[in-house]
């Protein structure tokens, strides 16, 4: 634990150093403004520094999930792979803390644990778990979407005599499973991931299936030098184009409906999508999100490809997803997912039929079967796009963020919270986030926020926040849009369902990127629409 630095006041304190605190730093280091870093692992790069588990990768295309604000750093750096892995991810933060000289202000091994909003003079008072206390005009929260893993409290859990890693917090010196009996419990997006490489070393795997996901094929491979100068001969228009596309991703939608055309059409537009791979599959038509039957055919679709590539058809069956549309949990995508199921050392369990009761001294016990283990990896997800923020005590006039948000996040634009002035989040819930390219969706909001604290200077105003009266209706906006999708269908961390206890609201905006995009500028436009703008000295005279 690093010592204590000494109190002190900065302009703006930004919680976390992923990709969207370090873009931070350096948008208010460009408007001559202070700030401090805090980051509590002990390097940037943020959800890349901590998900280091065997075949964690990302699942957009890297030629996309890159910064684009520096057309330098964009034609500078060169990816090995189509999807670049967390190693590379990593070497490009890293790179990038290097090339814009951040790390000076950014405090690592430091948890934030508190903020406060002092009215009397409109700054945040903000410690940390090493004993440091800032005052802050502002507070950034960049705290990741997906940050907070969250373990099964299953009996018995601490009583393992083996190893037991979660993949969000993967030991940095590796794991080497060869020869080992390994059980992974959970077959979201991490696990499908992590199976395949996990089988290839381990002596025996066993996954533990509560819900099966829908998986498509990445196709990943190396980046040829054709395919990388073909994007950065036309970077500058082509970021421009993904930053208005539905996803933030240029992705080839297809603007017809999967009802309009002949099946033997429909049939031939999947097997495209299919063979090119990757998350563009669920943009073969424009209806797939939203009309049960259009849905039904492309989950259909991968179902067959499902039972066709698994050999065992009980297995086949079990990893069919029949529960919810295709989709609407975080679709998946993989590098021989499903073909690993051939593999005689793997074994899959059904904890919907044998539910896991506790876990032993051994290993699992599920059913009637205690299942052995050297190795246990929980790949159990998140407390998604709340967790990171109520783990902070955050206060503003005696009203605390865990209070107001009892039945669930509020904000305006997912970019602020009525009651909590001078108070930014970075990919809040109430904006596209998860549910978009988070590399331009963090660029977006990293964007607004230092243009509008910009503004803020310029017209001697030095304080915002955002009505209740617009959060309202954001709220009630987001809700309505969300609704008219299958999203709220599936019991996905979306909803917030993963968490016992956890209110159950669509958490992430489903209106699109380009579109919230333009709500955004067009309400900065507007003097900041919806949100009350003050001086301290006026506001101070007012009370
Ligand atoms: O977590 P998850 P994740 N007993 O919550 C199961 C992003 N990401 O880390 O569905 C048994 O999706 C749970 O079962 P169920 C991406 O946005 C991106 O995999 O709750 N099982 C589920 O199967 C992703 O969506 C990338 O019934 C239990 C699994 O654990 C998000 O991170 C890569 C259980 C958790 O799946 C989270 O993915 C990786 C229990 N008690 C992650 N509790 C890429 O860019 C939970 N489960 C590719």
């Amino acid at each position: 634990m690093p010592a204590a630095r000494s109190s002190n006041s900065v302009d703006v304190v930004i919680v976390g150093a992923g990709f969207a605190g370090m873009y931070m730093l350096h948008r208010l280091r460009g408007l001559g403004m202070s700030a401090r870093v805090f980051e509590a692992g002990s390097g940037v790069g943020g959800t890349w520094y901590w998900n280091r588990y065997p075949g964690a990768r990302c699942d957009v295309e890297s030629m996309q999930y890159s910064y684009s604000f520096s057309p330098e750093l964009q034609q500078e750096w060169r990816w090995s792979e189509l999807f670049a892995s967390q190693p590379e991810i990593l070497r490009y933060a890293n790179h990038v803390a290097d090339r814009l000289d951040l790390r000076r202000d950014i405090q690592f091994d430091t948890r934030v644990t508190e903020a406060r909003f002092d009215r009397a003079t409109y700054r945040w008072d903000i410690r940390t778990d090493c004993g440091d206390r800032v005052s802050a005009r502002y507070c950034v929260m960049a705290t990741g979407c997906l940050s907070t893993a969250r373990l099964p409290d299953y009996p018995g859990m601490d009583r393992f005599g083996g190893k037991t890693y979660h993949t969000g917090h993967w030991p940095h010196e590796g794991v080497d499973f060869t020869g080992q009996r390994v059980g992974v419990i959970g077959t979201g997006s991490s696990a499908i991931q992590a199976i395949p490489v996990i089988a290839q070393q381990a002596a025996q795997l066993t996954v533990f299936q509560r819900t099966p996901n829908f998986s498509i094929p990445s196709r990943n491979g190396p980046m040829t030098e054709a395919y990388a100068d073909g994007w950065k001969s036309d970077y500058t228009a082509l970021r421009e184009k993904a930053r208005h596309m539905r996803t933030g991703i240029l992705n080839n939608p297809n603007d017809v409906s999967a009802l309009e055309v002949t099946d033997k059409e429909r049939q031939r537009i999947f097997e495209e999508r299919w063979a090119a791979g990757g998350t563009n599959f669920m943009a073969a038509f424009n209806d797939l999100i939203l009309d049960r039957r259009a849905n039904d055919s492309a989950a259909e679709f991968v179902r067959d490809r499902i039972r066709e590539t698994v050999r065992n058809q009980a297995v086949a069956e079990l990893l069919a997803p029949k529960n919810h549309p295709i989709g609407t949990k975080r679709i998946c995508v993989d590098t021989d997912y499903y073909g690993t199921y051939n593999r005689e050392n793997v074994t899959l369990v059904d904890v919907r039929t044998t539910p896991i009761t506790e876990i032993t001294p051994n290993g699992v016990r599920a059913g009637d079967v205690e299942y052995r283990f050297d190795a246990i990896v929980f790949a159990t997800g998140f407390d998604a796009m709340t967790g990171a923020l109520l783990k902070i005590d955050i206060e503003a006039d005696g009203q605390s963020l865990r209070d107001k948000w009892e039945a669930g996040p509020r904000t305006y634009l997912g970019l602020m919270t009525a009651g909590f002035p001078n108070m930014f989040m970075i990919t809040g819930p109430g904006s596209p986030s998860v549910l978009s390219n988070m590399m331009v969706s963090i660029e977006q909001h990293v964007d607004w926020i230092a243009d509008c604290v910009a503004y803020l200077r310029s017209h001697g105003l030095d304080c915002i926040e955002a009505t209740q009266s617009a959060e309202d209706a954001w709220v009630e906006h987001g809700n309505e849009v969300a609704n008219r999708t299958l999203y709220p269908l599936a019991n996905s961390w979306y909803m917030g369902v993963n968490i016992p206890g956890k209110p159950q609201v669509f958490m992430p905006y489903i209106g699109g990127v380009g579109a919230y995009r333009d709500t955004c500028d067009d309400i900065a436009a507007d003097g900041y629409r919806g949100f009350a703008l003050t001086a301290q000295a006026a506001a101070l005279a007012a009370e």
